[in-house]
């Protein structure tokens, strides 16, 4: 473990194979599934759709599903996973908040997602959360595997100004200039296995050019002495996950 977290600390990523069991995923699938064809209350505000697909509330349609956990007590579930929290343990500490999670569904022809830093969207000091992103499908580089430049989190947070058209709305992105292609691997991993990444690694996912689907479960946590420093009035409230709340924090 103490080997994990020191090529974490160095590379901004790790890789920890089989961590979910077959059973636990079939059953986050199943949820997901659930949820994106509308058989369970979801906020549709919470959902995205693949651009040029049909708005209607349907597994293939969908791009993105916003703060499951929140909505849906298997997902908090899966959060508390102890074999998750002991590895964000090692990396955070032992204080841990869940701060949001997403489920990445790039269906096939799912289109890509840009290089970014997940802290230039989190209101969240300081910018060392780290990301759990499980497998729900085997993935591959042909159907949307991450990429990420090794050390980039050693680098602050870059210009996001860059405007990137996600279809019916606008998204951000990093230019190109800034970014050193030549360094990036790909993160292929099989279904129940999860790839851990700092907020401030330069990240991205290819499209998904294959006939089947690969979906990633995103669960990000942050320390619970960490400090909000979005608009007072629009904190949220972050569930401790393990450890101990700190005064005037999250
Ligand atoms: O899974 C994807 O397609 C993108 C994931 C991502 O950007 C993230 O987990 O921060």
């Amino acid at each position: 473990m103490a080997e994990l977290a020191r090529e974490y600390r160095e590379r901004g990523y790790i890789v920890v194979d089989n961590l979910i069991g077959p059973e636990q995923v079939a059953d986050l699938r199943e949820r997901v599934r659930q949820i994106a064809d509308g058989e369970l209350p979801f906020p549709e505000a919470l959902i995205e759709y693949e651009p040029g697909a049909e708005k209607q509330r349907e597994l293939s349609n969908l791009r993105k599903i916003n703060g499951p956990a929140t909505h849906d007590a298997r997902f908090l579930d899966h959060a508390r996973t102890p074999a998750v929290l002991d590895v964000v343990e090692q990396i955070l500490g032992s204080d841990i908040k869940l701060f949001s999670d997403q489920v990445f569904m790039k269906p096939p022809g799912g289109i890509e997602k840009t290089y970014h830093q997940d802290s230039a969207y989190f209101h969240i000091e300081p910018a060392d959360l780290v990301t759990c992103w499980l497998a729900l499908d085997d993935v591959t580089i042909e159907n949307g595997c991450l990429w990420v430049i090794p050390g980039s989190h050693r680098e602050g947070i870059k210009d996001h100004s860059l405007a990137w058209d996600v279809g019916y709305r606008t998204d951000k992105t990093v230019p190109e200039e800034a970014l050193n292609r030549s360094a990036e691997v790909p993160i292929t991993l099989s279904a129940g296995s999860c790839s851990f990444h700092h907020s401030v690694l330069l990240h991205r996912s290819g499209p998904n050019t294959t006939t089947t689907r690969r979906r990633g479960l995103a669960t990000h946590y942050m320390s619970a002495a960490s400090r909000w420093v979005g608009e007072p009035e629009q904190k949220p409230d972050y569930p401790l996950l393990r450890g101990r709340a700190h005064t005037g924090a999250v």
